[in-house]
């Protein structure tokens, strides 16, 4: 069964694309917790951070670097956060790895 974000890469899904490369898709969360929330997926389906394989380090790598580039292209000079969500503990909903971003507001630690 594809994920729902193979679904959206695929295009069966619609969503609000922000980037997209051989390696990764950069969407809009459709349930914002910030004014600006993307989701940096990548392309394969690796279900969660804990499922990575020791081969998958350039392409975990990619992510974040694709999150420097969307803190370029938003202006995100006063700040931004990323967060990776792995099993039910760190309540992930949708079993495809993804990296949020999250930003244009103040963000409070610890999170919740
Ligand atoms: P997580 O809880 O870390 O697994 O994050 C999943 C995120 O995906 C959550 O913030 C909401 C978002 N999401 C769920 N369904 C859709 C959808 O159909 N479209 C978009 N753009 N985002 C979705």
């Amino acid at each position: 069964m594809p994920t729902l974000f193979e679904k959206i890469i695929a295009r069966e899904i619609p969503a609000k694309i922000e980037w997209e490369d051989e390696f990764c898709i950069v969407i809009h969360d459709i349930q914002p917790q910030a004014p600006l929330h993307l989701l940096i997926i990548p392309k394969e389906p690796i279900p969660r951070l804990a499922e990575a394989g020791d081969n998958d380090g350039p392409q975990l790598g990619h992510l974040l670097l694709i999150a420097r580039e969307m803190a370029k292209k938003f202006d995100l000079a006063n700040g931004f956060r990323v967060v990776i969500n792995n099993g039910p503990d760190g309540c992930e909903s949708v079993p495809h790895l993804h990296v949020h971003l999250l930003a244009q507001r103040q963000m409070q630690w610890p999170p919740g």
